[in-house]
């Protein structure tokens, strides 16, 4: 695909189908290629619904509530069905599972050609910020079954396991971003031709920092060791850290990790005393954004613990969530051991 600029520079782009043909190796490639293909297609029909904005007066509180008990949004219910009417036809796909519904879905058999894998999903993270025209996104992992007719305890599998995992990102312009484990690449929606274009390959994040993001609303309530980090970085050129932080909080995860895969950085939704166990989700939220950051040379913990290596419970299960630029990841985590071995 040829791009001119305004300058009217040429700049070719492959489009992501092109890329995906060489990229994917191996026994899921033909599956990925095909269950890809439906996510790419839900990104672009979810773009359309966002971008119309309040034009469809859809903005608003559903008056519902989702299985974590949080207010629906209208946009939460109708990206929901966007994503799953789309990826339920590729044929390989045999269940998903939705931050939006309280059980996993099982797709019908004339719907299961071949399908043993998995789509883990949320549709619209930070959907909070929909009527405030601030960046949302989608994130979603795959897994494969071990069952053709999967049950919950197929889906509960440790994020090592994905063999996929991607967001979209609907901002100032719509990005999709995704590691097959072979590193991360992130592709722009050019609007003229409908497609998703390469313009991000191999991203990498910075191993070192001086910008973190966190609710700070919550400072009170967070346990010590991050506690002590955040002063940390407070207390600038003048504490022990010997340098000024910046600070951002978009309260979209998508946005926030987008912006780290950029321009390094640490995202946190630590555990707190209010929540215990961390407002994000682990297998639709965390894992699919560790396997990004991980593969993009970042690291992810939970403080005591990798957070792929996290066996999971229950598929709406909550986790402590750091990550970002692996020095500044490792000394948080370096942090929690401490506590561990002081109590
Ligand atoms: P959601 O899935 O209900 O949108 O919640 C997840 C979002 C994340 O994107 C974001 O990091 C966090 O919630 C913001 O939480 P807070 O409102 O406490 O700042
Ligand atoms: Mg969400």
């Amino acid at each position: 695909m040829i791009i001119h600029n305004q300058e009217n520079h040429v700049t070719t782009f492959i489009n992501i189908s092109e890329f995906l043909k060489h990229h994917l190796q191996g026994e899921h490639s033909v599956a990925l290629n095909t269950i890809l293909s439906d996510v790419i297609e839900a990104c672009k029909n979810i773009t359309v619904v966002i971008d119309k904005g309040a034009l469809t007066g859809n903005m608003g509180n559903l008056g519902s509530e989702n299985i974590q008990g949080e207010v629906q949004k209208a946009l939460d219910v109708i990206t929901d069905d966007i994503f799953i009417k789309t990826c339920q036809q590729s044929g390989y796909v045999a269940g998903m599972a939705s931050e939006e519904l309280v059980d996993v879905i099982e797709i019908a058999d004339n719907n299961r050609k071949n399908g043993q894998y998995l789509l883990l999903f949320d549709p619209l993270d930070g959907s909070s910020n929909v009527n405030v025209n601030i960046s949302v996104g989608t994130i979603f992992s795959i897994l494969k079954s071990s069952n053709k007719k999967p049950e919950l305890s197929d889906f509960l599998q440790a994020g090592t396991e994905q063999i996929c995992a991607g967001y979209a990102l609907y901002g100032t312009s719509t990005m999709l971003v995704l590691t097959t484990g072979n590193g991360v690449n992130g592709f722009t929606l050019d609007v003229d031709s409908n497609e998703f274009l390469l313009t991000h390959p191999d991203m990498q994040i910075a191993k070192d920092t001086q910008e973190f993001a966190i609710n700070m609303s919550n400072y009170r309530f967070w346990r010590e060791p991050v506690q002590r980090y955040i002063d940390e970085c407070l207390q600038g050129e003048e504490g022990d850290r010997k340098k000024d932080f910046n600070m951002r909080w978009v309260a979209s995860m998508v946005a926030e990790i987008h912006r780290i895969l950029i321009r390094g950085g640490v995202f946190m939704y630590p555990t707190d005393s209010k929540s215990r166990s961390g407002k994000l989700r682990l297998m639709y939220e965390a894992n699919p954004m560790s396997f990004i950051v991980e593969q993009a040379g970042g690291a992810s913990t939970t403080g005591t613990q990798r957070i792929l290596e996290v066996k999971p419970s229950g598929i709406h299960q909550r986790v402590p969530v750091m990550m970002g630029s692996k020095n500044e990841i490792e000394r948080i985590a370096a942090y929690h051991q401490a506590k561990s071995k002081r109590k």
